[in-house]
């Protein structure tokens, strides 16, 4: 289960240095962090000290892998985590005090509005699919690993990152989860050379600043999806999923959540199988996940700083 996450919230709440963010909202905050999750046997890390809506997190990671930077496509899977950036923006730029669903609802319908209101700049999905150069050539990171994880699975070189300094002023939100480094152990064992066991794919990630009591959360659960889609895709089996934090935090209204979570009983993960192997990284939809023996405590209801 997620001790590891309840005793960072713990010493987030006992250590952590009170300070003013970007945000305004305040935190508490330590700096550099690490949890470690073992995937295999289908483990799929999603925390149980509240429901973790993991389909949305799954969606978001698949939107990413897509290389879309429009909330359109989100909104479409009726993912409404990203609206707040663009509809803040919208609100601030026109002065019109829209309300969120009305503003979603204008996305969906509206093509040349979605184009003008709906786009994030060169996140993510833009910076992992199409980096681009200073010649102005396309990099597709994550076509490169895959590569890689068939022609070369010693390479200590299996990487993505978002963090693209030139296109940092053009994002709504410049990266919080940076680096994706991939790893391959048991390649030299006897039982993985004879084809009888197969090798196992880790993957740690680099995030320079984390929401601990909502984006980790969906960050670890789309992060171990994503290590079960590659280890699938190059028939290796999921090992395990690193997490390195920076700057570490509790927004100062998530306290309370954070007291409800350290007060209740952590449950065992569930288990993820991908009831289909589509042809390439790119084929994956939700429904292609079956989550068993989830079994979370309530949901809570917690504000976004935006
Ligand atoms: N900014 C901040 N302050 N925190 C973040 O976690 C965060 N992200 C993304 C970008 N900026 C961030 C956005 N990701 C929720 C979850 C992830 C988000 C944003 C919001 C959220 O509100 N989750 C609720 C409800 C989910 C739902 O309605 O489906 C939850 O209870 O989990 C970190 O990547």
């Amino acid at each position: 289960p997620e001790y590891q996450y309840l005793d960072l919230i713990a010493y987030v709440l006992e250590k952590g240095d009170r300070r003013i963010d970007r945000t305004g909202v305040g935190t508490l905050s330590v700096f550099g962090a690490m949890l470690r999750f073992d995937l295999s046997d289908g483990t799929f890390p999603v925390y149980t000290t509240k429901r973790v809506y993991w389909k949305t997190a799954v969606k978001e990671m698949l939107w990413f892998l897509t290389g879309q930077t429009n909330i359109q496509s989100l909104l479409r899977e009726n993912v409404r985590i990203w609206t707040d950036w663009p509809l803040d923006k919208y609100r601030k730029t026109t002065g019109e005090q829209i309300t969120q669903e009305d503003f979603e609802e204008r996305i969906l319908a509206d093509d040349d509005f979605a184009r003008q209101w709906g786009d994030l700049g060169p996140v993510y999905g833009k910076q992992w699919r199409r980096w681009v150069d200073a010649n102005g050539n396309e990099h597709d990171q994550l076509a490169g690993v895959m590569n890689t994880l068939k022609t070369n699975p010693s390479s200590r070189r299996m990487l993505f990152h978002a963090w693209n300094v030139g296109e940092l002023d053009q994002m709504a939100l410049s990266p919080c989860h940076m680096t994706y480094q991939f790893h391959v152990s048991g390649l030299d064992d006897p039982e993985v050379k004879s084809g009888n066991s197969k090798p196992r794919l880790s993957l740690m990630v680099g995030q320079r600043s984390c929401d601990l009591g909502l984006g980790n959360p969906f960050n670890i659960a789309q992060e171990a999806a994503l290590v079960h889609m590659v280890a699938q895709q190059v028939d290796m089996t999921p090992g395990e999923l690193i997490w390195v934090g920076g700057d570490t935090h509790l927004y100062l209204n998530h306290l309370e959540m954070a007291q409800t979570l350290l007060s209740r009983e952590p449950r065992p993960f569930p288990k993820l199988r991908l009831t289909r192997r589509p042809d390439s990284i790119d084929g994956y939809r939700i429904e292609d996940f079956e989550v068993t023996g989830y079994d979370p405590h309530p949901p809570i209801e917690a504000p976004v700083a935006v």
